[in-house]
């Protein structure tokens, strides 16, 4: 089996510890976190320079989340690149006092900025790539933001800046589930087509058909970092609740905890597609 053949199979045993942590927790944006795995385990176990060793060198590769919601998702795949104790932040997941909240917290090694209110993460992973520009410097900053988040006016003025600095070493994922907290994003606040409307803004743009496949990623990210010239945009076409099909593409699995029945029945779809990945 090849590493990203094994990275696809390892993405169901992340989703169990997504799972635990939200059910320790008892509270957790689980849809959203299902749908970007992928994308933050391409990033952290495949393309980023960044190393626990690293996290606070000035030449480290920058992340943010900016669809700060997903953190369970985060801190999983922090803990698999080994920044983070994954029992110690499921034990502490949502408790008061806890460095493990409902959103990203700087306070954790590798994470640059404190996010949750939508629009922020864009405009500041622009300041961050221009600045490496300015210094000479030769590191790259990757945010991921939600499609319903696009919805931000502040998202396009950084989307404007970036396209006006011409910054190629700037990164940015869209994770395209087609739902937001309520309901369709096409029914909330239309986005299509996208593709054009980011093309027009003055990004290049690489459509990812499968935003929940590592193979897919890794290719479109790699071509991320040969386009000069310009910012890229990666729009990933992913499944909100991406693993069981009790949360798959359903808009109330945004925000919400499995109760026993439901608990038994994810786990159990879990193992058959980890079985499937070959
Ligand atoms: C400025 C702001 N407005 C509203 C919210 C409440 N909120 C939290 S998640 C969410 C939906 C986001 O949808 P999307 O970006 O598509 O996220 P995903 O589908 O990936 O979970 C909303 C409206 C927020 N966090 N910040
Ligand atoms: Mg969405």
């Amino acid at each position: 089996m090849d590493d990203l053949t094994a990275l696809q199979k390892r993405s169901f045993e992340l989703r169990k510890d997504i799972v635990e942590l939200i059910r320790t927790g008892k509270a957790g944006h689980i849809g959203g976190d299902m749908s970007v795995l992928e994308i933050l385990m391409t990033l952290y176990l495949r393309r980023m320079r960044i190393t626990p060793q690293t996290a606070a060198s000035p030449d480290r590769d920058r992340f943010i989340l900016s669809k700060g919601h997903s953190v369970e998702a985060y801190l999983t795949v922090l803990a698999a690149a080994g920044f983070l104790d994954i029992a110690e932040a499921t034990e502490k997941f949502s408790q008061f006092g806890s460095p493990y909240i409902g959103h990203p917290n700087n306070k954790l090694p590798a994470i640059e900025m404190n996010t949750g209110s939508l629009g922020h993460g864009l405009p500041v992973a622009v300041g961050m790539a221009l600045a490496a520009k300015m210094d000479g410097k030769d590191y790259r900053a990757y945010v991921v933001m939600g499609d319903g988040e696009l919805a931000e006016g502040s998202v396009w003025e950084g989307a404007m800046s970036a396209a006006h600095y011409r910054l190629d070493n700037l990164c940015a994922v869209v994770d395209r589930n087609r739902l937001q907290i309520s309901g369709s994003t096409e029914d909330v606040m239309a986005l299509d087509d996208l593709h054009a409307r980011f093309r027009s803004f003055g990004w290049h743009v690489i459509d990812v058909a499968d935003g929940n496949s590592v193979a897919q990623l890794d290719a479109a990210f790699a071509q991320a970092e040969w386009h000069k010239g310009q910012p890229s945009v990666l729009i990933a076409n992913t499944v909100k609740g991406c693993g069981s099909a009790i949360m798959e593409n359903k808009a109330g699995w945004h925000h919400k905890v499995p109760n026993d029945e439901e608990y038994q029945q994810i786990l159990q779809d879990l193992a058959a597609r980890k079985e499937a990945v070959q």
